[in-house]
This record gives structure tokens, C-alpha cells and sequence, in this order.
């Protein structure tokens, strides 16, 4: 989705959550017990829910504590292609090889039951619930210092999404919008514990995974993941994207952004696990929330990486802002933050797409797609989940 701008000095004291807001940007409770499972070489397996029967080419995998192994290997990462939609995402390209050393993913997006566990047991407090601090952002109104998160609301009458970047025409500032309450004060989770949590930021989920004895993964060790074993396949599951005519992936139908027809089964977040696996049987690695990596996010990344390749990147060294960014989108260059820039406002990758990627604007749910998620902005269409070094 287009980047989002909506007017604020270049002056990072005065960036606020509003004109930082990032792009727009039930567990049928799984065991928790140990598990494994062994599956022998390349399969085609069908997976059948109340939608139809997909088959899945599964390949060899190892199931352990609700992670699954993922081989160390060198792959090609990124898409130089048009999707399929006529539409080129040039911070995808170039296609490079990249070498990854094994490790293990966990099988789902972290859920609303898991991080429940986890403030249960540390009393952590997330970002969008506590007040920004005034003295780091000292010209921001009050009214956007308050605890909340972003959250995406759709206009009444149908717009045409491309008319301009300001994205503020469906996302807004919500007050108490946070983890428990992710569409703000009078929503609630109660009937949402197997979704996947949002509304957290990279802190709260770095902050997740170390409680778990887990990281974040970063963006080379996500996107092997998300292919499946498959090789430069536009999709998770390969080249067609609707098999039998059917949706592998929680996204958005209909007229984006005013009207989902939910042709999927979901106008909002799904339960984890509602859609086909991959081929290393991970579940919603395309779709449902936008899933937050470790590596800092910028659109060239991938150009400067073929100079300078390295096994197990994990990502730039610099950081850069969403004001940065979009001096970047209009101008090509990118100057390194500044002094006084609030680490609040850096740019992490995040990557998969979610329930609000429309095959027309957003054609992110796939393995190459690139995003971006911001401190400062937790949303209620990003999440993640953790990984493990092999041990
Ligand atoms: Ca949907
Ligand atoms: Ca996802």
C-alpha cells in the first residue's frame, strides 16, 4: 500500500503518530504439548477445509514444540516480476541469491492466547498503551499522545485508492485502540483468542520472542520460510493465484478499500491456521497480518546487498524514517537519519501482506513482497511470529 505522508515538518522533534503512520497500511487452540512429526521427501498432500480441497506440494519437515526445521540453504530472494496484476514492486527486485543457515519458525502467527500468556506472566505493557512521552515529542498535539494504535477504517462510499497517497482516508487514529482492544475503546478479543495478536509494535514483539526463548526472524530467514521449499514461485503455494479457483490466503475482495465481500471468510483477521499450509506446513505466510521482521527497512536494500553479499544478512546498518522514506520515493535518494531522530520512527521490515492486501492495490501476499512497520504506529493488520537458531 502507498506509502502515507500526511504533511509534517521533515524535523523528526515534531513527527507525531498521525503523520508517521505506516503504510497501510478463532485457536481452535493448537497443542502446545511437544509434537513431531516427520514428513518423508516431496508429497503432494490435500488439505481440505469448508472451502475445498487444495493440494499442497509438501516437502521434507521436522515438527518440533510448534516450530517447524527450515534447512539451512542458499536461495534466490525477491521478485523482478509483475505479479500478476500489471503492477511492478520495484523495492522487491533485484533477485539475488542469499545463503541462510538452518533454524527452526514457528508453524503459526503468534496468537492472542500466546501474548495473553506472556503479559500474564511479566505484566508487560505494550506500546500503543502507554502515553507518548512529551518531552520527546514536543510539538505533537495531545490528543495524539494518548495511548492508541492505528486502525483501519473504511470510508462509507467507494474512493479510488489511487487518487492520492494520503492513506488517512482509511486508516485513523484510535484512541485505546491496543493488543486487547484492537478496533479501540468497546472492542475486544473475548471471541479472538486463536487470531493472531496486532496492534503490537517491534519492541513489544521483540520483547515476545526473548519471554519465549525466540527472535524475530529476519527478512532472508522469513522469506525462505514463506516459499515453501518451492523455487521462484510468485506465490507461497506457486504460480496460480487462486488453485481450483479457490483463496489460499486471508486477504481482501471486493472494491478496496470500501467494500470487502470477504469471499475469503474474513472481513478482518482469521483464526491462525484457516487457510492451506505451505510446503514446510506453515500457515498463513501469506495473508492474515503483516508479520514484523528484525532487519531495518529500505526500498534499495536488495541493490546495495548484490555489492556487498553476505550469508545471513540481516538487513541495512542505517535505519531510516517513513518522512525519509518518502523523500526517497519521490526524489531516489535517502539521507541517513538525523540528529534527534527518535528511534521510534525507524522502519523495521515487516512482510506476507494481510487481510487488507487487494489483489488490484496491494498484491503483498507473497513470499518476495516487502513492507514496512513503525514503532511509533503499532496497527491492528500487523503481527509476527518467532524463530530459533538451530541448537
Ligand atoms: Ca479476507
Ligand atoms: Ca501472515
Amino acid at each position: 500500500m502507498n506509502s502515507v505522508f500526511v504533511s509534517k515538518s521533515y524535523t523528526q522533534k515534531d513527527i507525531h503518530r498521525e503523520n508517521s503512520l505506516l503504510s497501510p497500511l478463532s485457536l481452535k487452540f493448537f497443542p502446545i504439548f511437544p509434537l513431531f512429526f516427520l514428513f518423508f521427501s516431496c508429497t503432494q498432500t490435500d488439505v481440505e477445509d469448508g472451502a475445498g480441497i487444495r493440494s499442497i506440494e509438501m516437502v521434507e519437515v521436522i515438527e518440533e514444540n510448534g516450530m517447524i526445521y527450515i534447512p539451512g540453504q542458499s536461495y534466490r530472494r525477491g521478485n523482478e516480476f509483475n505479479p500478476g496484476n500489471g503492477q511492478m514492486y520495484p523495492e522487491e527486485s533485484p533477485i539475488h541469491q542469499v545463503e541462510v543457515s538452518s533454524f527452526w519458525i514457528d508453524k503459526y502467527e503468534i496468537t492472542n492466547a500466546e501474548f495473553k500468556k506472556f503479559v500474564d506472566e511479566t505484566g508487560f505493557i505494550t506500546f500503543a498503551e502507554k502515553p507518548l512521552d512529551p518531552t520527546e515529542f514536543p510539538n505533537a498535539p495531545p490528543d495524539q499522545m494518548i495511548p492508541g494504535a492505528t486502525v483501519f477504517s473504511p470510508p462509507r462510499k467507494e474512493i479510488d485508492p489511487w487518487a492520492t497517497e494520503d492513506a488517512w482516508r482509511w486508516w485513523s487514529y484510535r484512541k485505546g485502540a491496543c493488543w486487547r482492544q484492537p478496533e479501540g475503546d468497546g472492542s475486544n478479543i473475548a471471541q479472538r483468542m486463536d487470531h493472531p495478536v496486532v496492534c503490537v509494535n517491534v519492541d513489544d514483539a521483540k520483547a515476545y520472542a526473548k519471554w519465549a526463548g525466540k527472535r524475530l526472524p529476519t527478512e532472508a530467514e522469513w522469506e525462505l520460510a514463506a516459499r515453501g521449499g518451492l523455487k521462484d514461485k510468485m506465490f507461497c503455494w506457486g504460480n496460480d493465484p487462486k488453485p481450483k479457483g479457490l483463496w489460499m490466503a486471508n486477504c481482501f475482495q471486493g472494491r478496496f478499500p470500501a467494500k470487502n465481500s470477504a469471499q475469503d471468510g474474513y472481513l478482518g483477521t482469521a483464526p491462525v491456521g484457516s487457510f492451506p499450509p505451505n510446503g514446510y506446513g506453515l500457515f498463513d505466510m501469506s495473508g492474515n497480518v503483516w508479520e514484523i521482521c528484525s532487519d531495518f527497512y529500505h526500498p534499495a536494500y536488495y541493490q546495495s546487498f548484490i555489492t556487498d553479499p553476505m550469508p545471513n544478512p540481516q538487513g541495512p546498518n542505517d535505519a531510516i524514517t517513513s518522512d525519509e522514506l518518502q523523500h526517497f520515493n519521490r526524489y531516489g535518494t535517502c539521507p541517513k537519519p538525523r540528529e534527534g531522530t527518535s528511534e521510534l520512527t525507524f522502519l523495521y521490515v515487516s512482510k506476507g501482506g494481510s487481510f487488507l492486501c487487494h489483489w488490484d492495490y496491494c498484491l503483498r501476499y507473497r513470499p518476495a513482497a516487502r513492507h514496512y512497520a513503525e514503532n511509533l504506529s503499532p496497527t491492528n493488520h500487523a503481527g509476527f511470529r518467532c524463530v530459533r537458531d538451530e541448537k
